[in-house]
């Protein structure tokens, strides 16, 4: 049995687990969990990275000494900026922050939509790395390397830069074709070459523990961090624990990330339009999907009425008892995008399309779950169609998962069989990531045949009127 460090943030908590992995086993243990605070400091909505560091190593050092390597993911996107001698310039900043109001929109005016699409195969989300970069452009001069966040810690731990690719994938700044960095776009961009670092593969090591790490963490110094599918969706979508390829799946925690795996980009006009986006997964797969606005909606909702994680439970439940499809959303409007009073933003949207805004929590989070079922409903329904790809069961995986309400209607939604679970997926993925490259397990089928034999799943059959649902996407302006 070999044992492996996963270290997995999300937006809003991260953790350091660690798996035994062996003899067709696979048992995660969570090690350490600490919440991710943003912080909004001088107006700027900041990642609060040496926090999140500190809580790390703390985890590392719980994790024990017989590790036999450690992998990092995190979400997508963000990056630090490191000056000529390595140090950090800056606090990492949000992605939901402000600064790239407007930013998206004069770039695709500029370059064209077509042009941006074709190189790099991105859906358009205001936040993408390419933007922030044009955001900052002109204080760009100190900066030597960037890393994304995942590198960045990658960095810390071992003294070491580079790109891991499924999360480069994610800038805008990588040619979906050749995987390799644009140096057209940059150079359109007026961004310098020099930031972006050398590219690795998910299973490549990146080194053993800087020797100040090792004695810190009690850990021997001998360690590898070994690079992982560092894009949590990519490691929680190599952790799907489908058979064969004809399913769907949806990454559900802050964000819903719906699509289906392909062999290869789709580059089309159709799916640039459907803001459908080409990431970049293991072994040369792409995840074709399209980000819906996800678990965010109730987080903001709960945090605006001062409700903690443990009145979930409650809430659901009473939402459950909600008649259904009283009043929905489009989950991706704009407005959702940035933190702030979410039942007003989601009440404002309602009276904009004749409905009657939800008035108590639990109608709120019924709005919510329903909304959310209309956008996994739409996103696979494109997603197979835009591809091709015949879906025959969403897998639906990460923290949403728990969400008997989510799962149930998500399944009445698409009218097709939810399994739900693992929980954990995008931790798994990491660490069997980590597993194959020392030789534990064979290949993406052998690590997602080892999830399905020895995660708690559960199956969700569809079921409701479909000509209701039907009714109700168009209310929400969704197919
Ligand atoms: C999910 C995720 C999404 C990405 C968003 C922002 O955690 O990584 O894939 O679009 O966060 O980085």
């Amino acid at each position: 049995m070999n044992t492996f460090a996963a270290v997995d943030l999300g937006a809003s908590s991260g953790r350091v687990m660690a798996a035994r992995v062996g003899d067709g086993a696979l048992e995660l243990t969570e090690v350490r969990r600490f919440p991710n605070r943003p912080v909004r400091a001088a107006g700027t909505l900041h990642w609060n990275i040496l926090g999140l560091y500190g809580e790390i190593l703390d985890g590392l050092k719980a994790a024990g000494p017989g590790l036999t390597s450690i992998g990092i993911d995190s979400w997508a996107v963000d990056y630090g900026l490191l000056d000529r001698s390595g140090a950090l310039l800056g606090n990492p900043v949000h992605y939901r922050d402000g600064r790239t109001d407007g930013v998206m929109e004069r770039v695709r005016a500029e370059l064209g939509d077509a042009y941006l699409y074709d190189v790099a195969g991105l859906q358009f989300l205001p936040f993408n790395t390419v933007y922030q970069l044009v955001a900052e452009r002109d204080g760009l001069d100190r900066a030597h390397t960037l890393l994304m966040i995942p590198d960045l810690l990658a960095y810390w731990l071992t003294g070491r830069t580079g790109a891991e690719l499924t999360n480069a994938s994610t800038t805008g700044l990588l040619d979906v074709r050749t995987r390799t960095w644009s140096a057209a776009l940059l150079e359109r961009l007026g961004l310098p070459r020099r930031l972006l670092p050398e590219l690795r593969e998910p299973g490549e090591v990146i080194g053993p523990l800087r020797p100040d790490v090792a004695t810190e963490t009690g850990l021997p110094g001998d360690v590898p961090v070994t690079a992982v599918a560092s894009h949590d969706t990519a490691s929680a979508v190599a952790a799907v624990p489908a058979r064969g390829e004809d399913f769907a799946y949806i990454s559900c925690g802050t964000w819903s990330l719906v699509g289906v795996e392909l062999p290869g980009p789709v580059l089309g006009e159709e799916g640039r339009t459907a803001n459908f986006t080409n990431e970049a997964g293991i072994d040369g797969t792409v995840r074709y999907l399209r980000n819906v606005m996800g678990l965010w909606l109730l987080q903001e909702s709960q945090r605006a009425w001062g409700l903690g994680p443990s009145d979930l439970p409650a809430l659901l439940e009473a939402a459950a008892g909600v008649p259904a499809f009283q009043a929905v959303v489009d989950p991706d409007a704009p407005e959702f995008l940035p933190p702030g009073d979410m039942p007003a933003r989601i009440a404002e949207r309602c009276r904009a399309t004749g409905q009657r805004p939800p008035a108590t929590p639990p109608e709120v989070v019924r709005c919510i779950m329903d909304s959310l079922a209309l956008g996994h409903r739409a996103a696979v329904r494109e997603a197979a169609r835009l591809s091709g790809r015949r879906v025959e069961v969403v897998h639906l995986v990460g923290g949403g998962s728990r969400n008997e309400l989510l799962c149930r209607l998500t399944a009445d939604a698409c009218g097709l069989p939810v399994v739900a679970g693992p929980v954990e997926a995008t931790a798994l993925g990491n660490v069997l990531v980590q597993a194959r490259a020392f030789g534990v397990v064979k290949d993406l089928a052998e690590m997602r045949g080892l999830v399905a034999a020895t995660q708690p799943l559960r199956r969700y059959e569809p079921g409701g009127d479909p000509a209701a649902w039907d009714d109700a996407a168009a209310r929400a302006g969704l197919r």
